[in-house]
């Protein structure tokens, strides 16, 4: 049974995901007025859609460390024009193929794949130049820090490398655990580890800080990724997941043990880092539904 406390946190929770929501949309409707067909594409998959948690965690770890909330909404603007790119591009025929996100009709679907493609390029691109634009307001040396760690994150070797590998699978190679444990961490866990890491750059926290940060973000990510596994396997058990490895009940277990070492990693810290938690109980709870 949930204690009052909890369910009062997660309320509070709820209304700062709101806040965090409308204060990303607002950004992004900023970047994208042009009213021409492919700007059209962009704000169908960015602006309005997308639970932003992204946003939420990079602005609740800043704001825990002192970080102004303008300095965390601008980067979190440029996370989550990352991570649409990621789902309009995972969303395509030869990816996962899927034909429906948010939902409405995936962006392939609606406008096409050639433009879907070049949605998701344009997207990641102005991501960089929106954090290193001439009217910023982090200094040269916070915003080189917040390229240079965004990049190494989510390139080549971190999410990007985590989708190589799930593409990997076919009919000659089936993927095992261990890959399915290795794509859960560099595709899902290394975006979410460095949402909160970005709050202790901005914040040019002590490396401590920033390794319990890391560490946290680790957790949920995984977390994260073993419920949306548990949730897609009632729709579709033919996909890679987890699931088809480990019995449910199991992986529950696994998600409380996750968050319990997550939100264990913050509480040893001086800082109060309650919104992390209460996000991190959240998905706890989700399991219990
Ligand atoms: C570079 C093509 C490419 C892919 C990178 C992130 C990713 C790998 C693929 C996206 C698809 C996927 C199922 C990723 C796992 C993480 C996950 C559950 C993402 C969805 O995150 P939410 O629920 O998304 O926060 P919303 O829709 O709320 O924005």
């Amino acid at each position: 049974m949930m204690t009052k406390q909890k369910n009062n946190s997660i309320n509070n929770l709820h209304k700062y995901l709101k806040y965090v929501q409308n204060s990303t949309n607002s950004i992004l409707s900023q970047l994208y007025t042009n009213n021409n067909k492919f700007m059209n594409a962009i704000n169908y998959s960015l602006i309005n859609s997308g639970k932003k948690y992204r946003p939420f965690l990079l602005w609740a770890s800043g704001t825990s460390l002192g970080v102004n909330e303008e300095q965390c909404f601008k980067v979190g603007a440029a996370l989550e024009m990352i991570h649409t790119y990621s789902l309009i591009h995972d969303d395509l025929p030869s990816m996962d193929n899927d034909s429906s996100r948010h939902g409405k009709p995936s962006l392939h679907k609606e406008y096409g794949e050639n433009i879907a493609i070049l949605a998701g390029d344009g997207i990641l691109t102005d991501a960089f130049e929106f954090l290193s634009n001439d009217n910023n307001i982090m200094t040269p040396n916070i915003s080189l820090k917040i390229i240079n760690t965004i990049s190494s994150y989510l390139g080549s070797s971190g999410m990007v490398f985590g989708q190589a590998l799930e593409m990997f699978s076919n009919s000659s190679y089936k993927l095992t655990l261990e890959d399915i444990r290795n794509i859960h961490y560099l595709k899902t866990a290394k975006f979410m580890e460095v949402a909160v890491l970005l709050g202790g750059v901005l914040s040019n926290a002590p490396l401590e800080i920033k390794n319990k940060l890391i560490l946290f973000g680790k957790n949920i990510g995984l977390a994260f990724q073993v419920c949306d596994d548990i949730e897609d396997f009632a729709d579709d058990n033919h996909k890679v997941n987890i699931c088809n490895f480990i019995p449910i009940t199991t992986l529950k277990k696994e998600i409380e043990n996750l968050v319990e070492e997550a939100v264990a990693t913050l509480k040893t810290s001086n800082n109060d880092f309650d919104k992390l938690i209460s996000f991190a109980n959240f998905l706890k709870s989700n399991i219990h539904q």
